[in-house]
């Protein structure tokens, strides 16, 4: 796969690609990741990359044609179409089955804003989507544009070792993970639950998928809802949840 990162400041990815999964999918030649500076877009007379919004408020907004002229040219750099992501405060909320969705393309192009929102105009010219990594307030598009690398990198068939992949078939469940304990056995008075001891696996399995269950319906009810539905698609309501509305 291929990523381009369009970004005001592309010095803020310098380290991160660089570690752990990512760099190991780099090196594998899994993964291809770019990034631009849109300042290379705005040279010309009155080229910035802000300008005041119409109608008034506060705050600055991205111009469209440096935005709009970058994605273009990024395009090009590579026979595959790019799947153009604006990262926004007001797009489709990012989440695993979202991210395994970006993780099919062969090429995304990640376009991180800053100031108070980009020109309208950008998403219907260049056929971009947009995407929120959640709802809360970040200070651009950067930060999230690391979180979908991150979260994506995952997915690409190799870049996750077998050992690590056990993990991910958790999440599939639909339900939290159960805790994990390793060695001393006892610390501070605090005990390892004596059943991960005894080398019963089948009472480990037991053990671990009643705390998965009662942990995801303790702390995620919406998860657990769904993981409760998902099992028994047929079934008469649960008296042990139904009802426990929040
Ligand atoms: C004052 C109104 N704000 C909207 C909530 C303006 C505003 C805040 C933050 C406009 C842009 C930003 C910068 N945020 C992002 O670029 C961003 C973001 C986010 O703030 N939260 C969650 N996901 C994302 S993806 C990009």
């Amino acid at each position: 796969m291929r990523v381009d990162i369009l970004s005001l400041l592309p010095g803020m990815f310098g380290e991160v690609f660089d570690h752990g999964i990512v760099r190991r999918a780099r090196q594998a030649g899994l993964l291809q990741i770019e990034t631009h500076a849109l300042t290379d877009w705005t040279e010309g007379r009155f080229q910035r990359a802000d300008d005041a919004p119409y109608g008034g408020g506060p705050g600055m907004v991205m111009r469209v044609e440096p935005l709009v002229e970058a994605v273009e040219a990024i395009g090009e750099l590579d026979a595959a179409e790019p799947r153009v992501v604006l990262l926004s405060p007001r797009g489709r909320q990012l989440d695993q089955e979202v991210v395994a969705e970006l993780a099919r393309e062969p090429r995304l192009l990640l376009v991180a804003g800053r100031y108070e929102g980009v020109d309208e105009r950008f998403t219907g010219l260049t056929g971009a989507e947009e995407i929120s990594v959640g709802d809360y307030v970040l200070s651009g598009g950067e930060v999230a544009a690391m979180v979908v690398v991150d979260a994506v990198t995952r997915l690409i068939p190799g870049a996750v070792g077998d050992s690590e992949s056990v993990v991910q078939e958790s999440f599939a469940t639909g339900l939290l993970e159960h805790a994990h304990y390793t060695r001393p056995p006892v610390f501070r008075g605090e005990e390892v639950p004596p059943v991960l001891l005894s080398g019963n696996h089948q009472a480990v399995r037991r053990f671990r998928r009643e705390q998965s269950v009662q942990l995801t319906r303790n702390r995620r009810p919406d998860l657990f809802r769904a993981f409760a539905g998902q099992r028994e698609p047929a079934s008469k309501p649960n008296p042990d949840t139904k009802e426990r509305s929040s």
